[in-house]
């Protein structure tokens, strides 16, 4: 199966052999435009979790929740210990150590193998201990401006997906359908299962990483390529179904972050979205999800906004 895709779907070449940008090249300034016209309120919705050592990442995890660390404070302003300060003017400064994968984030193209090659056919060997020499996320750090679309497959099955449950284009069909919603090339597409709220509801992450899921079996890959989508991302911790029933362990991963060069964002937050979408019965919106310029990084936190 996995071949198969890749004969049929990879992008290598398609944008030249130069090419980091991946389907992000399919966001035209004229698509710009289009989204802006999306926007009717000027309502803006954050999607992403709040940066914090709550996240979702389980204790000791490599993939450290952020640890926000004060280096200069008001109270060794009032204590008379900050160098510099004079009748009371002082300042404050921080710092913050995390995994750019812990909470809501864009997947580079430089963060996934398959066959021991990246994005474009380049070796994986460019990414070391330097960083990503290729395929970093710097690459797109600033396109990523579109028309957004809500593809709310948990209310259109009534509830939460459950874990392990596969998203299949019958359920995207199904779904667009009762939005009265349509895909149009370059549009990035939000996939809600319900399974992070639920998380979040409890404020319990336990069981959240590393296990099964809801999300798109890799099949999906086929619609999104006829549909020229230019980036996905979900409520869930590795966008894809969990367990993924191939001898890899993330297929999709491996067929659209290294051949189809699809963007991929993990850990949205996507219950206020739904909410707001399904009252006015508007699932389009202006979509900005600007990555951090982090030279030779293989992905980045992301604080997406959905611009109504
Ligand atoms: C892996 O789990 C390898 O990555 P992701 O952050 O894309 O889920």
């Amino acid at each position: 199966v996995i071949e198969d895709l890749i004969r049929d779907l990879s992008n290598w070449g398609r944008w030249g052999d130069d090419d980091e940008f991946g389907t992000v090249n399919l966001i035209t300034p004229q698509k710009r435009l289009e989204a802006a016209g999306f926007v009717r309120t000027g309502h803006v919705i954050s999607l992403a979790l709040p940066l914090g050592r709550d996240g979702p990442q389980p204790p000791f995890e490599r993939r450290l929740n952020p640890q926000h660390v004060m280096l200069q404070t008001g109270t060794e302003l009032e204590a008379g210990v900050q160098g510099g300060a004079v009748d009371g003017w002082g300042y404050s400064d921080d710092m913050v150590i995390m995994a750019l994968q812990a909470g809501t984030h864009w997947d580079a193209l430089a963060h996934a193998f398959y066959d021991y090659k990246m994005y474009n056919g380049r070796s994986c060997s460019l990414v070391g201990v330097d960083g990503a020499a290729a395929n970093s996320i710097t690459a797109v750090a600033s396109k990523i401006v579109t028309r957004g679309v809500l593809l709310d497959v948990a209310r259109q099955r009534g509830g939460p997906l459950p874990s392990e449950y596969e998203i299949t284009v019958a359920d995207i069909e199904a779904t667009l359908e009762s939005q009265a919603s349509a895909v149009s090339p370059g549009d990035a597409l939000l996939f809600r299962t319900g399974y992070l709220e639920g998380f979040v509801a409890r404020g319990d992450w336990s069981g959240y990483t590393y296990g099964s899921e809801p999300g798109p079996g890799v099949e999906v890959l086929r619609w999104l390529a006829t549909q020229e989508v230019a980036a996905v991302a979900s409520d869930t911790w590795a966008f894809e179904v969990l367990p993924s029933g191939s001898t890899i362990m993330l297929p999709f991963h491996a067929v659209g972050i290294v051949h189809v060069g699809l963007l991929v964002g993990e850990n949205f937050r996507l219950d206020v979205l739904s909410e707001e979408c399904a009252t006015d019965g508007r699932y389009e919106f202006m979509f900005v999800g600007q990555a951090l310029p982090l030279t030779r990084a293989v992905g980045s936190p992301v604080n997406p906004l959905a611009i109504r």
